[in-house]
């Protein structure tokens, strides 16, 4: 697709002569009325602006200040009649956040450089910025599931637990296990338990809010963090969270199979918890709670619990 140019000089015969010049290779939109160059810019879709200096009405420089100021990365040319001081263009110019300037009368081979070295920079900036964008959303991303990773859990976990804490709030973590899992992968393969995985991700992501961050905590462990949300609201949330797995069918080569989860639950309020990660282990005790007292099943966590845990040997935290 050809790169749209604005061109913008009062002198008449220069804006044409330039947007002949330039129209085979760009599509090209010219004025002569330096103040409609803000109106025809903002009813375009423009990657890149040239403009006179000197103009009636609307300087180029205004005119760089608008662009950039709602368009950072669109590039600006600017062109200059004259030098009242010599230091200026060099100096003055880059200062105020353009591009590139050249001197008139303009040279079309240093204009089209100039334009081809302007729009390469922007495809460069914008090629980086989305294999940044990338790289940070792998880093923090499950390959998986598409869920939140552990990495990524444990900044925001964090951050919410001081935010509850702050603004006295409730916070809620849940815990999810699959239940007999080795089963799974024992009798149908790691590749159909690696879908089973990837079902239960899409499940977390659809059925649950938004705001909730939803993470695979590691192997068919998966940590949902629910803000906003007191004890009675959480069980609600992990009893929906435990019937929905139970009642998806899933199949193998034709046959039809369920699985089903155990929760723990735990509700951080009125610092009833010391650290994200106390929250954490509170949960994931109420969760061991699940496991003992037959699966498939929600717990939520209770001081009572933690002590008789202690009393009946270490926790998975407690290696
Ligand atoms: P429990 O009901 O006590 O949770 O039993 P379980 O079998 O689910 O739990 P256990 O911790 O004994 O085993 C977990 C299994 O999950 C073992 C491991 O091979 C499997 N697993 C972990 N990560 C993956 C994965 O990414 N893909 C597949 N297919 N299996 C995985
Ligand atoms: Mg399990
Ligand atoms: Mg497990």
């Amino acid at each position: 697709m050809k790169p749209n140019i604005l061109i913008v000089d009062d002198e008449m015969n220069l804006a044409r002569k330039l947007e002949m010049a330039l129209r085979h290779e760009y599509h090209v939109i010219s004025t002569h009325q330096p103040e409609r160059a803000l109106e025809i810019f903002r009813n375009g879709d423009f990657d890149l602006v040239i403009s006179g200096i000197q103009m009636p009405k609307l300087s180029g420089f205004e005119i760089l200040r608008a662009v950039k100021e709602t368009h950072p990365l669109i590039g600006v040319i600017l062109l200059t009649g004259e030098i009242p001081d010599r230091a200026e263009p060099t100096v003055k110019i880059p200062q105020r956040g353009a591009n590139d300037y050249l001197l008139k009368p303009v040279r079309m081979r240093e204009l089209k450089v100039a334009i081809q070295s302007v729009l390469k920079n922007q495809r460069q900036y914008l090629e980086n910025k989305r294999c940044f964008q990338e790289l940070v959303h792998r880093a923090y991303t499950d390959s998986l599931t598409g869920l939140s990773n552990r990495h990524y859990f444990e900044s925001q976990f964090k951050l919410e637990f001081e935010r509850s804490e702050r603004y006295d709030r409730p916070l809620s973590c849940i815990i999810l296990d699959i239940d007999d899992f080795k089963r799974i992968n024992h009798a149908f393969g790691h590749r159909m338990g690696d879908q089973v995985l990837n079902q239960i991700g899409d499940l977390l992501l659809n059925s649950f809010r938004s705001c909730d961050l939803k993470c695979r905590f590691g192997g068919e462990e998966f940590v949902l963090l629910a803000p906003e949300a007191d004890k009675e609201v959480v069980i609600t949330i992990a009893e929906k969270l435990r019937r929905t797995i139970s009642k998806k069918s899933f199949a193998f080569m034709g046959t039809p199979f369920r699985v089903a989860g155990s929760v723990g639950v735990a509700t951080c309020w009125r610092k009833n918890f010391k650290s994200a990660s106390d929250l954490l282990h509170a949960a994931e005790a109420a969760l061991m709670k699940a496991k003992r007292e037959g699966k498939n099943c929600v717990r939520v966590y209770t001081p009572l619990l933690l002590q008789g845990l202690r009393s009946a040997g270490p926790t998975p935290n407690q290696v």
